[in-house]
Parts: C-alpha cells; structure tokens; sequence
C-alpha cells in the first residue's frame, strides 16, 4: 500500500540519552507508573483538523505545507487522507483520534450530499480502525467555518441556522457511534457575541442548552454510551463565548439541568486565554466532579490568540497529570493533542517530531506528577495549612453545626489569631528539587 510519510520509520523508546529525533525519550508505553502504563494513563489522541487537514495560514499569508495528499478530486483526498491519518497514527503509536465531521469529509453542494460523504468515508475509517486497532475519543460537528454560521449556530439569530445544526450534529452524533466513540464535544466556536447591541443573549443561551437537551436525547436513544464533554473557551472566534471558562460553564449546565449529562474537556491554551493556569481549570473540574477529558497543548503567554503549539512546557504537563492522577486518571476521556506545528515548521517530518515532543512531556510529567504525590510533602503541607478545619470549631464550621452568634463569642474570647506563614518559596523550590533530582 502506498506510504503517505515513507521516510518515518515506525517511533520506539529509546530512552533519554538518544539523539535520535525520531524516538521516545519518555513515553513507553508499556512501562507501568502508578499502577497501569503509561499507555493506559495517557490515552494519546491525534487530532484530525490540525494533523491531517491544517496547512500552516494564518491571517497574513497562505498554507506552507500541503495536504492535498497527492489528489485533486476532494473525496479522493478525504480517502488519502484518511489512508495517511492511520499511516501516522500507527508509526506514532497513538491509540485514538478525534474528529469534526468536516475535517474527514469535503461538505458537499447540499446536506445531503454532505451526509452521503461522511457515510462513504466512515465505511473506510471503520475499516482501517480495525486494520490498525484505533479508536475515536471523540467526534464532534464544525459549526463554526461555514459563512452560514457567522451569527451562531444554536445561538444565533435565525431559527433556519438552528435547524442545520441540530441536523449536522445529529449526523455527527450518529457517526461517532458508527465509529464506536468514546465522547461527544461541544466547543461553542461561534456560540458567543460581538456586541450586545444586536444580541438576545436570555435567547441565544436558552436555546443552546435546548440544543444540547436534545442532542444528548438523542444520541441515548440511539444508543450511544460514551461522555458528552462541552469545552470551555472564553473567547475567539467571537469576542465572547458563552461557554468562557470551567466555572461559567458548570453554571450553564446546573442553571438548564445539564449538569449530569455533560462533562468538561479542558484545554491548556483556552484556560489561559481566561486567564486562568491549566492546573486551575483542571482543578475545578476535579473538584466538582465535572472532570472528562483534555486538549493538551499550549499558548504563548505573550499572545492574546489561541497558539494551539504542541505541548512541551514540563511543569504544566506534571501539573495537569498530577490533577488526572489525584481525579483516579481518565475514564472515557483521553489527552487529545489540539496542537498544530508552527507555520514555519512545514514538513511532515515536523508533525512526527512534534507529537514525539508532546507525547514525551506529557509522560515525563506523568512520572513527575507522581513522584510529587508519592512524596507526600506537598499533600500534607495542604493538609496541615487547614489542620484547624480537623477539630474544635473548624470541625463545627464545616459540619454547619456552628451560628453567627457562637462564632462571635467564641472570636471574642479567642482575641488576636495566628494563621502562620504560606511557604510558598519553600515549596517551588521542594518540587523543582523533586524534578530535577
Ligand atoms: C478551538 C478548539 C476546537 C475544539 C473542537 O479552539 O479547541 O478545535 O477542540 O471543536
Ligand atoms: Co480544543
């Protein structure tokens, strides 16, 4: 069968010495940590839009790599292209993938035509699946590129965009389970406004969450058993989104009666885009048990736009593994790379050498993330900062055992109080001495 990258060999652990840029430093993805593999821990996903469909534009200038994968016929590329996709995936050694409808097949002249694409080739997707033993974390619908939902999709002002978004992700929701995936993701990417003096925003809100409602409905009854995930971005395309950050989004779901159907995917480079640490929205979502899965990459903290550079960045990788780790790892959710190669790296030699950087940061970061919790010290720094939550009063404050009236007799008869010191300084430099030895 014809090779789509014939100079890349099939990538193997070679261990941290190796000079060899086409080789795992890191990731062995047999090696157990903390109870399973790292396979098993880690769940790699290729994303198809940047990897497989992505050119290199940007606002200035056109594609610098081209992924036409030697075809002129648009269905002909969607096979090549789904014929290189298993190719990269199997060299890689990355076990699922996620997709928009539109990435894997060309929209066509009509929705049905679309949708007839889509089941042509699904049938081949299907196929080198189970050729190659892949599966799909999760797939989702583009209701974002086409000019028919420059106002919106479930937000926008007319009822006609409405009705061919409910279609599309019906579509969409029906080939994810074709395809046997594992979740369902709503990114809101044209969900939002660009100024409120044109806007029902009581509207615009309501109906997303019908949307939602009945997308969820209806893939049950279809029989769809994985996760739906919304994943929070605060803003781009539109000036703001609706589903901004963890905290807003959590809120939508319980003000509309979502909240048990849906989780959080979380992305490093949209939580710092809401000016918000990886590590925070991570947290959140564990702490309120809306925890699904992650897009893994990062931004440049020097650029207000959404960089989607593939993830090298140690420390955030340890602290987003140390937060998957103390959640008890993923379930149906995985670490999707939502990472693209910088315009000016535009081989395909580059996306190979840019998964590799990804995926072995983020097992570094797995190793590291648990050598922090087997240590300990940090756990029981936490622990000991609120040991006064364990007994006497504190105990009676979080039990709610405890009135405004005992807690002022008790303040005034206490007088002055000692909180001691934060040691924060103490303990960046215990955690840099914990990854660096
Ligand atoms: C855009 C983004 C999307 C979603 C899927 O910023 O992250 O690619 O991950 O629609
Ligand atoms: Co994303």
């Amino acid at each position: 069968m014809k090779q789509f990258y014939p100079d890349i060999p099939k990538i193997t652990f070679e261990g941290s010495k190796t000079e060899n840029p086409l080789a795992f430093r890191y990731y062995n993805p047999e090696e157990t940590v903390a109870g399973k593999t790292m396979r098993e821990h880690l769940r790699f996903a290729m994303s198809y839009w940047h990897t497989m469909v992505a050119e290199g534009t940007d606002m200035f200038g056109v594609g610098t790599v081209s992924k036409d994968y030697g075809a002129d016929d648009p269905m002909q590329q969607a096979k090549n292209k789904a014929y290189a996709a298993f190719e990269l995936m199997d060299k890689l050694n990355i076990d699922y993938y996620c997709f928009h409808d539109r990435d894997v097949a060309p929209e066509g002249a009509t929705l049905a035509e679309s949708n007839q694409r889509l089941d042509e080739i699904t049938d081949l997707m299907l196929e080198l699946q189970t050729k190659y033993n892949k599966k799909v974390l999760w797939g989702t619908a583009n209701l974002f590129s086409n000019p028919r939902y420059r106002h919106g999709a479930g937000t926008a002002c007319s009822a006609d965009v409405f009705a061919f978004a409910a279609a599309q992700i019906k579509k969409a929701i029906e080939l994810t389970v074709k395809l046997g995936g594992e979740g369902y993701v709503f990114w809101g990417g044209r969900e939002g406004y660009e100024t409120l003096l044109n806007t029902d925003m009581k509207l615009e809100r309501e109906n997303l969450a019908r949307l939602m409602r009945m997308a969820v409905d209806y893939a049950r009854s279809i029989g769809f058993t994985g996760d739906f995930y919304v994943e929070p971005k605060p803003k781009e395309p539109t000036k703001h989104q609706y589903d901004f950050d963890a905290a807003t989004v959590i809120s939508f779901l319980q003000e509309f009666g979502l909240d048990k159907d849906f989780k959080l995917n979380i992305e490093a480079n949209h939580a710092t885009l809401a000016g918000h640490t990886f590590q925070h929205e991570l947290r959140l979502a564990r702490e309120t048990g809306f925890f699904g899965s992650v897009d893994a990459n990062q931004g440049d903290l020097l650029l207000g736009w959404d960089t989607d550079q593939f993830p090298t960045d140690v420390y955030d990788a340890t602290w987003c593994m140390y937060e998957i780790l103390k959640v008890g790892g993923f379930t149906k959710g995985g670490l999707n790379f939502d990472a693209k190669t910088r315009r000016a790296s535009s081989t395909f030699e580059d996306i190979f050498i840019s998964y590799i950087a990804g995926m072995d940061t983020f097992a570094l970061g797995l190793k590291l993330a648990d050598k922090i919790i087997s240590d300990g010290r940090l756990d029981q720094f936490v622990k000991e900062r609120y040991a006064s939550y364990q007994e006497g009063i504190g105990k009676k404050i979080r039990d709610g055992a405890v009135s405004m009236d005992e807690l002022e007799k008790y303040a005034l008869a206490k007088g002055e109080v000692e909180t001691g010191t934060g040691r924060q300084e103490y303990l960046e430099a215990m955690i840099n001495s914990l990854m660096f030895g």
